[in-house]
């Protein structure tokens, strides 16, 4: 048995309801919102960070981007914007070791720190 959350999350073995999903893809929202609309885009295949991917996961990023845009869009946060993330490590703020991205809307986000 998987010990991964997310991997429990994707596979359903944590029942968590999906705002979108897809044969490589789901998107849940962050159970600890820093924003009206926070929504963690997670591929179904077990990769630990965004530093993993090359090879046969060269596209991984391609496909959680377009279910981003694709969930902004359904969200209504399209028009005024909105901020993907994605923390690699440690030093990045990645707490949850298998890859995901946030999309982040519903308000004017602050720019990065220096
Ligand atoms: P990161 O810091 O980039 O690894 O983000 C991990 C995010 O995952 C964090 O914002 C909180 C969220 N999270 C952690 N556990 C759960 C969970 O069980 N369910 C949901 N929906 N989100 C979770």
């Amino acid at each position: 048995m998987s010990e991964c959350l997310f991997c429990r999350i994707t596979n359903g073995s944590l029942p968590t309801e999906f705002v979108y999903e897809d044969d490589h893809v789901v998107a849940f929202r962050d159970i600890n919102p820093a924003a009206p609309v926070h929504i963690l885009v997670v591929p179904r295949a077990h990769i630990e960070t965004v530093a993993d991917l090359g090879g046969d996961t060269t596209g991984v990023m391609s496909r959680l981007t377009a279910a981003a845009n694709r969930i902004a869009r359904e969200s209504g946060v399209d028009a005024d914007g909105y901020r993907l993330i994605v923390n690699c490590g440690r030093d990045g703020g990645q707490t949850v070791f298998h890859l995901h991205m946030h999309l982040l809307g519903g308000r004017k986000m602050p720019e990065l720190a220096a």
